[in-house]
């Protein structure tokens, strides 16, 4: 029961104007992305919108996953919550639905101390019987961490792995370096290719909901060692991403997989919807894609 390497969706939630999810294009997301080839899920996550979901709904969106890929590829449910209960009863439907890890992002906002996060960590992993991956994301939490932290943390019995998506690859390099059996996954899709030169397993990401095939080729470039091609991959990569991300990224996202037939649906509120000038420039987004 190894954590997946290589490339994975953090899965976006199309939902409807009132929020709730759409089973169907759900569905359609995952058929694609795993004909695409991706190597597994994350689901509820950043890019799924947890922090503005219910427990129910998170929940239902775990199921869901869970049902639509049986088993094809492994899943990684995020069950981090501000409500410690609620990562608890998280954690135990992942277990029950057979996802592989769960991971938790570090807790936020009320600026806790080391020793409350190590031990927020040491009663997840008690009980849970899932291997933990941490999830870093220090622009968004607010809260960083030195090296020597994070193998602090990474000693947990039960922590397996960081999702480390963080710009700081020096950061990264030393962990890699102390740390060779844990698994460690690329956050910012932007840099994938110089997290793969660092050793990272795999790479979860946002924009793979729509570049899954341009990710996997850069990865199996990389793995053939055609350093020229993977970094040609990556600066098209970045290309998009940076379209992306200028035109208010989860909403484009969405609205991207619409055109593509594949239902992407809203994002939960306080996102707005794309306006249509915003709208135009996701319809150049996607057609620049496709020729790449
Ligand atoms: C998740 O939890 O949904 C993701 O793994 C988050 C992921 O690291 C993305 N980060 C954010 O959206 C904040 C990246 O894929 C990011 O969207 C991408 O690199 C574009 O900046």
């Amino acid at each position: 029961s190894a954590l997946p390497g290589g490339i994975i969706p953090a899965l976006l939630t199309p939902v409807d104007s009132r929020g709730e999810t759409l089973r169907d294009h759900l569905v359609s997301l995952l058929e694609y992305t795993l004909d695409c080839g991706v190597s597994g899920f994350y689901v509820g996550g950043s890019t799924g919108e947890c922090f503005l979901m219910s427990v129910s709904q998170r929940e239902e969106v775990l199921a869901i996953a869970s049902e639509t890929v049986a088993s094809r590829v492994p899943l990684i449910a995020h069950i981090g919550a501000q409500n410690v209960d609620d990562s608890f009863y998280l954690a135990e439907r992942a277990q029950a639905l057979g996802y592989r890890a769960i991971s938790a992002v570090t807790p936020y906002y009320y600026g806790f101390s080391f020793q409350e996060i190590l031990s927020y960590y040491q009663e997840l992993c008690e009980i849970s019987k899932l291997p933990m991956v941490m999830y870093f994301i220090p622009a968004l939490t607010g809260r960083t961490f030195t090296s020597q932290e994070i193998a602090r943390l990474a000693a947990i019995p039960g922590m397996a792995g960081i999702k480390f998506t963080a710009d700081d690859l020096f950061k990264l390099e030393r962990l890699r370096g102390q740390l060779p059996e844990f698994v460690m996954y690329n956050g910012y899709d932007e840099l994938l290719l110089p997290a793969l030169s660092l050793g990272v397993n795999g790479a979860i990401g946002s924009t793979y909901n729509v570049t899954a095939p341009l990710a996997i080729a850069l990865w199996e470039s990389f793995r053939e060692g055609d350093l020229a091609r993977a970094g040609h991959l990556q600066w098209e990569l970045n290309t998009i991403i940076e379209m992306l991300v200028g035109n208010n990224l989860y909403p484009t996202l969405k609205d991207i997989l619409e055109r593509r037939g594949l239902g992407g649906g809203l994002c939960r509120k306080p996102f707005l919807p794309l306006t249509a000038s915003q709208k135009e420039e996701s319809a150049r987004i996607d057609a620049h894609i496709t020729r790449v």
